[in-house]
């Protein structure tokens, strides 16, 4: 008979000796309760539209979306778990302006994370696939803690999303690889399914809201067309999937390869306008991405080196197969 998968808080423990010795409790704590949340957010989204949780609030959120009750709700959840791990000293959430102290978490080694409780909710209502996103960075035991997540991406020490699709899947990295589990729905219990996740080195599709084509830099409209070109020697053209919520976009990029892009509006060349958000989107699934063997750029600079000066900075995005998105930076350079 075929060994058992191993379990998450197996698998975290494991991965334990990889992480810097005063964090490594902290992470697996922080992570096995957001594990935790997310498989209590899966059942949520399956009963919402029962449950009257569907549609918005009224109001719009600090980076101006509109927001539904499940965005309340999945920060509310996502906030009151991590304060009972009293190792996170500090949230950054896309729902509110200004981080979330904790102070129940003491100590040196308490942690910032940043999150996206709820992201893609324009799916919400429409039983599209949405998902969580998160980072995790020391704190350095400093209070106010939320400050520690200003700075570089490579200062993240763990990174992961969960995807609510057809199944539970949670991706996460603490730098040692990129590992995906599934939720089984029966024991609660995320169950090892891809371990070590390796990203083709080139896929056959991309991914981008192409609405935006007229808002985009010239090097990255050269780009789309030499994707849709036909060249059979390099599989062009590549075809378009596109879901509107960057964890399912990025899952499936992960794992077939090929690209997944929102690059900012260039109307204005002087001041570029980028959509997704550094911390609690671009960042970590830069991590994730890299960690994987992936790329994950802006177009002109590699997207873990960017530092956050705001909590709700906003940052371009081409992630994906490591050939993929060095051809993509090569147009950008034109
Ligand atoms: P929402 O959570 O407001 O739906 O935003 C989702 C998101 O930040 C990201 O998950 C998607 O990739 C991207 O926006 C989709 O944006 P467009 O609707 O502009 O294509």
């Amino acid at each position: 008979m075929a060994d058992s998968p191993l379990t998450l808080s197996e698998h975290l423990a494991s991965q334990q000796a990889s992480l810097s010795a005063p964090h490594a409790r902290s992470v697996a704590t922080v992570l096995g309760r957001i594990a935790r949340v997310s498989a209590v957010i899966a059942q949520e989204l399956a009963h919402a539209a029962l449950r009257d949780r569907l549609g918005y609030v009224g109001g719009t959120n600090v980076t101006g979306d509109q927001v539904k009750k499940l965005d309340v709700w999945g920060h509310e959840v996502m906030e009151s778990a991590l304060r009972e791990t009293r190792a996170c000293a500090a949230l950054v959430s896309e729902e509110v302006a200004e981080p979330i102290e904790m102070s129940e978490a003491a100590g040196a080694n308490a942690l910032v994370v940043c999150a996206d409780p709820v992201d893609g909710s324009s799916n919400l209502d429409v039983n599209g696939s949405v998902g969580t996103i998160f980072s995790l960075r020391p704190s350095g035991g400093k209070m106010p803690a939320g400050p520690a997540a200003l700075g570089r991406g490579t200062e993240q020490i763990a990174a992961g999303y969960v995807m609510y699709g057809p199944a539970t899947t949670l991706v996460y990295t603490v730098g040692q690889g990129t590992h995906g589990f599934t939720l089984n729905r029966e024991t609660g219990e995320f169950l090892l399914t891809h371990p070590d996740i390796r990203i083709p080195r080139r896929g056959k599709t991309y991914g981008i809201n192409e609405g935006n084509v007229l808002s985009w830099h010239p090097g990255q409209r050269a780009f789309i067309e030499h994707l849709k070109t036909k060249d059979k020697a390099s599989g062009r053209p590549y075809s378009l999937r596109y879901s509107g919520a960057m964890v399912a976009d990025v899952h499936r990029t992960l794992l077939d390869g090929g690209l997944f892009m929102y690059p900012a509006d260039w109307t204005d060349p002087q001041k570029p306008k980028a959509k997704l958000r550094l911390l609690y989107e671009v960042a970590p699934m830069g991590m994730i991405v890299e960690q994987a063997g992936g790329g994950a750029s802006t177009g002109l600079e590699r997207v873990l080196d960017l530092v956050a000066a705001d909590y709700h900075q906003r940052a371009a995005v081409i992630l994906g197969s490591p050939e993929d998105v060095a051809t993509a930076e090569e147009f950008y350079r034109r």
